[in-house]
């Protein structure tokens, strides 16, 4: 056995070189080797027009930079779809023992295609003045994961197999109910006076390469071989997921559509920034622990690299962005570039101290680099000039907080998010 396993590896060797597999650096954890570099100035327009004044940013380097993300990233997504369809599944006025409103609503994308379509859970407090403020997040596993609350529709969509949960043919199980529920503090939004808005991301785009063909992929004409360079990947997917249901939430009259919080974890948390980005609607970001790809600065080069990251998850991004592999230096922007792209909304970027795969510093460096922009349109900015010690939130426009604990979203993580949250969307002036 253990012979026939070494007599293999010259041919392992030729198959993995035949398909490309490059051989990258080590994984780089130690701060005196990340590389020198020099990030690209969000104030400097491609011609070279020094960026002075808010009409300048946002007529003319605000769209300059959102056509680079788009064309060298995560790809172009379609616009809103001209046949959507949203129908109630179910609703109850008494949910979590009458804390509050729970409705379960599947949001068509194509009424041609009835079978591509997105469960959204929603939960609103009971006794908050109504419209309310929200957050919207996706979900990794279902959204019945996300709290034991028998009612929660069982996702039917591709999840992960996983043999602990008894996940074997890519369906969820019943034993998954409730199973993220550390993420998702439901009783403690509700009591804060916020409603939580969440679906699984499967059901926008199955989490695994297949040529960009199944999910809302399908839907459109570049789909599968006629896939090119600049078209969508997943994170561009899953983001235009999160705006449908924005379109959605404008159409229900018990929430404030100026009060919508965007929120994500690691590669939700990209998606959630990108999403931020996008659409204007999000009037608070928040990206939690999303590294390589959202909040942290890809000339750094510390934990995922561009090269890993494009290879472990060949379809988040689109396939210009394979260009910048082992090459950042001539990436045309930088990750405090799409912080900018929310300005002047208030984000919020978390970091965990051990999760040093996703670059601590990197995220904070992004933040204080997209400050000039912030300054620029009058908004203030961080209101730090070096990462802050640890679980001590800086509440500024552009929030941050550096946690102990790994890569992971906490209770903690929650209670500043509201407490941002409190700060602009329950200010009378905002
Ligand atoms: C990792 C990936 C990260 C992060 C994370 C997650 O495997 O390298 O970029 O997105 O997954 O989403 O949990």
């Amino acid at each position: 056995m253990r012979r026939s396993f070494y007599a293999a590896i010259p041919l392992l060797i030729m198959v993995s070189s035949l398909c490309g597999a490059q051989e990258l650096p080590p994984v780089n954890y130690d701060e005196s080797k990340v590389p020198a570099y020099e990030l690209p100035d969000p104030l400097v327009a491609l011609d070279g027009t020094r960026i002075t004044t808010p009409a300048l940013w946002f007529h003319k380097r605000r769209p300059e930079i959102l056509e680079l993300f788009t064309r060298e990233m995560y790809g172009r997504a379609p616009g809103k779809p001209e046949r959507m369809k949203f129908e109630l599944l179910e609703q109850s006025d008494h949910a979590l023992g009458g804390r509050a409103l729970r409705r379960q609503v599947r949001i068509v994308f194509d009424t041609r295609h009835p079978e591509v379509a997105m469960e959204v859970l929603l939960y609103l407090p009971s006794h908050t003045p109504r419209p309310v403020p929200v957050f919207v997040g996706l979900n990794f596993r279902g959204n019945h994961t996300i709290h034991p609350d028998p009612a929660i529709r069982i996702t039917k969509s591709w999840v992960r197999n996983d043999r602990r949960l008894g996940i074997t043919n890519n369906q969820a199980t019943p034993q998954t109910r409730g199973i993220a529920a550390s993420r998702w503090p439901v009783e403690y939004i509700l009591s804060r006076g916020y409603g939580l808005v969440t679906a699984y991301y499967g059901d926008i785009d199955p989490d695994f390469h297949d040529g960009f063909r199944n999910g809302v992929h399908g839907l459109y004409p570049n789909a599968g071989d006629k896939h090119g360079p600049e078209d969508w990947g997943s994170i561009a997917a899953w983001a235009w997921g999160l705006s449908r249901i924005v379109d959605y939430l404008e159409t229900v009259p018990e929430i404030d559509r100026n009060r919508i919080a965007v929120i994500g974890h690691s590669r939700l948390g990209k998606t959630a920034l990108w999403a931020g980005a996008n659409d204007q609607r999000f009037s608070i970001v928040i990206s939690n622990n999303s590294g390589c790809g959202g909040a942290a600065l890809s000339r750094r080069r510390y934990g995922e690299t561009v090269a890993r990251i494009n290879r472990s998850f060949p379809h988040w991004f689109c396939d210009n962005f394979k260009k910048y592999n082992e090459n950042e230096s001539a990436l045309p922007f930088d990750q405090h570039m799409l912080i900018a792209l929310i300005a002047p909304r208030p984000v919020y970027v978390a970091s965990a101290v051990e999760d040093r795969w996703a670059d601590p510093r990197g995220e904070f460096l992004s933040c204080l680099h997209a400050e000039p922009v912030y300054r620029l349109l009058g908004a203030g900015g961080l209101a730090l000039n070096a990462m802050p010690p640890l679980n001590t939130p800086a509440f500024s426009r552009i929030g941050y907080h550096i946690r102990t604990g790994r890569h992971d979203v906490t209770l903690f993580d929650w209670a500043q998010y509201l407490t941002f949250a409190d700060r602009y969307f329950k200010d009378e002036n905002r």
